[in-house]
């Protein structure tokens, strides 16, 4: 692996905020593609303080720094990702949701869609199944992006999917459903219309939805 992208995994895990940001440079500069920066050293990262997490050897506030450090990294790389192409190809309303924190797979997915030439609405985080049935009402978006870290919140998922059903808005609106333990399997259970594993399958779903085309991420 390159040495700016080792620097850069190393800064965000042990949450060095300026380090990343300027390793992050340095590797754009290198001429180094956002998706292998992302790939080669966020990702990564965020699977070691996973397992450290998960082994007790570190805690919240160290992920939290973490994350803190990523999104310094992600604001860097945010120009050239969501470099928008002028018109919209469309409009996706997107959150992660109720009981879930996590958000930096979610600001992803924004930034990669925005650059595809999305219009992304961000619900943000934590978000009832009120609030995404209010989203749908009001802005009538294409498409409906819900994301989910965690598998104590994966119900809510289901009771966004059962809400726009019983609301009638079911028809109006295309869903996708991703985040780590959100499967292909689960996602059709729910009868949702399309599940993504990271934020590049996800705006190849949301084009496929976008055309009523039964993809290969349709469930
Ligand atoms: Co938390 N956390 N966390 N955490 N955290 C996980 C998810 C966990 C797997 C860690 C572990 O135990 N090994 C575990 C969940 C276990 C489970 O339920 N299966 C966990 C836990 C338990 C918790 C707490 C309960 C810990 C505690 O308090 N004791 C707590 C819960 C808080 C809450 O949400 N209510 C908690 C808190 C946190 C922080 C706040 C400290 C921080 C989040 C900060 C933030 O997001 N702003 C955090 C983090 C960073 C993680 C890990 C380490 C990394 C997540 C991440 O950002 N990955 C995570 C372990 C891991 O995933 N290895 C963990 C990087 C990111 C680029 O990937 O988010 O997967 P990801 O997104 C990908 C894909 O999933 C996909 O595309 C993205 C980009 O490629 N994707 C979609 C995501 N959403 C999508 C939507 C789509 C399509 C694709 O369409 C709609």
């Amino acid at each position: 692996m390159e040495k700016v992208l080792e620097a850069l995994q190393q800064a965000i895990e042990n949450g060095e905020t300026q380090t990343a940001m300027n390793k992050t440079k340095e590797a754009l500069n290198q001429g180094l593609r956002t998706d292998k920066i992302i790939q080669t050293a966020i990702n990564p990262a965020f699977k070691d303080l996973g397992q450290k997490m998960f082994d007790g050897e570190i805690y919240v506030t160290d992920v939290l720094m973490a994350s803190r450090a990523a999104h310094a990294a992600l604001y860097v790389m945010e120009p050239i990702i969501s470099r928008s192409t002028g018109t919209s190809k469309g409009l996706v309303a997107i959150g992660t949701v109720a009981g879930d924190l996590h958000d930096i797979g979610k600001n992803l997915v924004i930034m990669m869609l925005q650059g595809s030439g999305y219009t992304v609405i961000d619900l943000g985080i934590d978000v009832p199944v009120e609030t995404f049935i209010e989203a749908v009402r009001t802005h009538k978006p294409d498409v409906l992006a819900l994301s989910s870290l965690l598998t104590t919140t994966l119900p809510e998922l289901d009771a966004t999917v059962a809400a726009l059903t019983e609301t009638g808005l079911r028809p109006q609106v295309k869903v996708i459903v991703g985040g780590a333990p959100v499967t292909s399997e689960y996602a059709g259970r729910i009868k949702a219309d399309a599940y993504a594993n990271d934020l590049f399958e996800a705006t190849e779903a949301v084009a496929d939805l976008m055309h009523n085309r039964i993809g290969k991420y349709a469930v």
